[in-house]
C-alpha cells in the first residue's frame, strides 16, 4: 500500500492574517498520496491536531513535513526542535511556551538537508538557509512533536519555514514547496 505524506501548515496568528504556510498545506492535499491540514496556532492544539491527522490515515505516513511562516525572505530548512520555549509570547489561545514545562533533548531530523537546500535553490527559491533555531515558538514545539512522532514511528520528520505571502504570494511558493515534497518524499521511500 502506497504511504501518505503528512503536511501540515498554520492558520492565521498575531499580526499574520494570512499565513501562506496553512493554504500551501490545503494546496498540496491530494489524498491518498499527500494529506495537508491545517494546524491550530496552539502549543497544546498544535500537537492534538497532528496526531488526529495522523490517526485518520491508513496506517504510518511516509514521513511528516510541517510548514510554518518566518517573518524572513528566505525558505528556511530547519535542522532541530528544542523543548526550550520562549517565554512571554503568547499563542492564539494566550498561552506562553514556557508555562509548558517541557522536558527533553533535542531531536534532529534524519533528512538530508544539504539535497533539499540544493533542491530548494533548484526550483528558484533564491538563497535558502538551513537554521539550527526552529524559533522557540508554536512551530518549535511542533516540530518536536514531529520529530517525536517520526521516532515512534520510524518515519523522518522536517520542518521548512517559508516567507510571508507579501514577501511572495503562495501561487509562486507552491511550485517550490512542491519540489521539496517531492524531495521529501524520495528520501523517505529510499529509507
Ligand atoms: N509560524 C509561527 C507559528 C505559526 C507559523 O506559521 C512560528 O514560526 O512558530
Amino acid at each position: 500500500m502506497e504511504r501518505t505524506l503528512l503536511i501540515t501548515g498554520f492558520g492565521p496568528f498575531e499580526g499574520v492574517d494570512d499565513n501562506p504556510s496553512g493554504q500551501l498545506a490545503q494546496a498540496l492535499h491530494a489524498p491518498p498520496r499527500r494529506v495537508g491540514v491545517e494546524l491550530p496556532v496552539t502549543f497544546r492544539g498544535a500537537p492534538v491536531a497532528m496526531d488526529a491527522a495522523l490517526a485518520s490515515l491508513a496506517g504510518p505516513p511516509l514521513a511528516i513535513l510541517s510548514l510554518g511562516v518566518h517573518p524572513g525572505a528566505s525558505f528556511r530548512l530547519e535542522q532541530r526542535a528544542t523543548t526550550a520555549l520562549r517565554p512571554a509570547r503568547p499563542d492564539n489561545d494566550g498561552v506562553s511556551g514556557d508555562a509548558l514545562g517541557l522536558v527533553g533533548a533535542p531531536l534532529e531530523t534524519a533528512l538530508d538537508l544539504e539535497a533539499l537546500e540544493a533542491c530548494l535553490r533548484a526550483a528558484g527559491a533564491g538563497e535558502p538557509e538551513v537554521s539550527a533555531d526552529a524559533g522557540g515558538y508554536v512551530c518549535e514545539r511542533t516540530y518536536r512533536h514531529g520529530l517525536e512522532r517520526g521516532l515512534e514511528l520510524a518515519v523522518p520528520a522536517l520542518f521548512l519555514h517559508v516567507p510571508p505571502a507579501d514577501v511572495l504570494p503562495v501561487t509562486s511558493q507552491l511550485p517550490i514547496v512542491e519540489r521539496v515534497v517531492a524531495e521529501v518524499e524520495r528520501q523517505a521511500a529510499r529509507g
